[in-house]
């Protein structure tokens, strides 16, 4: 699915600006669109400072805010560039860690996959699945075997074989859970040893239709691993798709990349101007 087509549930709620009269009005279509109070407070200020047509301004506003994440874009500058996907149960880690491996492959890099879910039994199996449909290789753990041990053993066979891309799929956990974060910690640390630097990336894999509890999930994956991203998933499946505002704004991290569907290609990177555009149809 396209950005546009995934984000028309998004953009149908957005059409309700079209018809507000006055910013309580606006005010009341971003709250419940999920934007959250800081990043409405941010845009109403602007539109009545501006005076100027109302969606107009929260275009250009939201644009902003998203544009300002920070943080320099991901490259393969040192090969094998280390990536490591984190996130809450369920919400889209080993689905996105096949679709970013074709896409990697699509760039025409070289993609080995860790499977560090030693936690599940179909983990292994599903994410085996991927691999294959993407013609990647994939390195599972041995039997007794720790996540870190199957991130140490990617890395090594990643540099041994001059491999560009590691991506490391965890498993599920509930950031209050204080032992699987310090599970998430070694892994991470682990890699360090392998290659001093990596993982460079960290990217937390966030579910769109959770809205902004998603945020304080952030927040704490963020205190323990210094994450470098988010990928939002399911975007398709929920009209809350301007969650992407205050993730942006209370994080301060950019977003890597989003899904729009269950299929392999159903992974986009993230353009704020290809965003705006899909919310804001004329
Ligand atoms: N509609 C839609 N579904 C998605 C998207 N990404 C993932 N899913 C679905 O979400 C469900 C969970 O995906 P997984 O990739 O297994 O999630 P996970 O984070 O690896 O789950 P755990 O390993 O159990 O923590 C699956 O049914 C996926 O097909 C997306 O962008 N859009
Ligand atoms: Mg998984």
């Amino acid at each position: 699915m396209s950005i546009w087509d995934g984000l028309r549930r998004t953009r149908d709620f957005f059409r309700r600006l079209t018809g507000a009269v006055n910013t309580e009005e606006l005010e009341e279509i971003l709250l419940g669109a999920d934007v959250g109070v800081r990043a409405t407070e941010m845009l109403i200020a602007a539109v009545r400072r501006s005076g100027g047509d109302p969606r107009a301004v929260l275009r250009q506003e939201i644009v902003r805010i998203l544009a300002g994440s920070g943080g320099s874009d991901f490259a393969v500058s040192n090969p094998p560039l280390v990536i490591m996907i984190v996130g809450v149960n369920g919400s889209g880690k080993t689905t996105t860690v096949g679709k970013l491996s074709r896409w990697f492959v699509s760039q025409g890099k070289r993609v080995v996959v860790a499977a560090a879910d030693t936690y599940r039994d179909a983990a292994a199996e599903q994410v085996r699945v991927w691999a294959e449909r993407s013609g990647v290789e994939l390195v599972f753990s041995q039997q007794g075997q720790d996540a870190a041990a199957v991130a140490f053993d990617t890395l090594q066979k990643a540099i041994q074989q001059r491999l560009d891309v590691v991506l490391i799929d965890t498993a599920g956990r509930l950031h209050t859970r204080r032992d699987l974060m310090a599970e998430a910690e070694k892994i991470k640390r682990v890699c360090g040893r392998v290659k001093p630097g990596a993982p460079e990336e960290v990217w937390l894999v966030l579910d769109a239709t959770v809205g902004q509890n998603g945020i304080r999930q952030a927040q704490a994956f963020n205190e323990s691993l210094g994450l470098t991203g988010v990928v939002m998933t399911k975007l398709d499946g929920t009209a809350k798709g301007g969650v992407l505002i205050p993730v942006v704004l209370e994080l301060g991290l950019p977003v890597r990349f989003i899904g729009t569907g269950e299929g392999i290609a159903d992974l986009e990177r993230f353009v704020p101007e290809e965003y705006v555009r899909a919310i804001f149809s004329d």
